[in-house]
């Protein structure tokens, strides 16, 4: 699965807050990527430099959990990854039936 979406950062790993000002909403270009989420800044950035790219924009996935962010009710669509090493983003999808897909491609793998 592969599509752009808002993404915010909310825990660094272990579950360390990310600090003010380094917790905006910003639009990413996302791939599902074996046991990873790429992300890049456009399609472009993703033909030009592949997975490798930046390994801050790499988000692992193995043992990940995502659920709708139910609680969060400033935006619509939006679902929440919890990952293995206990970071926390959250997503925005462009609809309801995008986001049900991306929790499931990011649940099943
Ligand atoms: C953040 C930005 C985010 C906001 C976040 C702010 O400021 O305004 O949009 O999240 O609130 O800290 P900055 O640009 O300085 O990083 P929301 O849109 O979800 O409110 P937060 O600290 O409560 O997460």
């Amino acid at each position: 699965k592969k599509g752009y979406m808002m993404r915010k950062c909310c825990w660094y790993s272990n579950g360390k807050k990310t600090p003010l000002g380094k917790r905006k909403w910003k639009m990413f270009y996302v791939m599902l990527e074996g046991m990873a989420l790429c992300l890049h800044k456009n399609e472009n950035g993703f033909k030009k430099q592949g997975v490798t790219d930046n390994p801050d924009n790499l988000i692992r996935i193995y043992h990940a959990f995502a659920e709708p962010a139910l609680d969060y009710k400033k935006k619509q669509h939006v679902f929440t990854l919890y990952t293995a090493d206990g970071s926390k983003y959250m997503f925005q999808c462009s609809n309801t039936k995008d986001t049900e897909e991306w929790i499931l491609s990011i649940n099943r793998t």
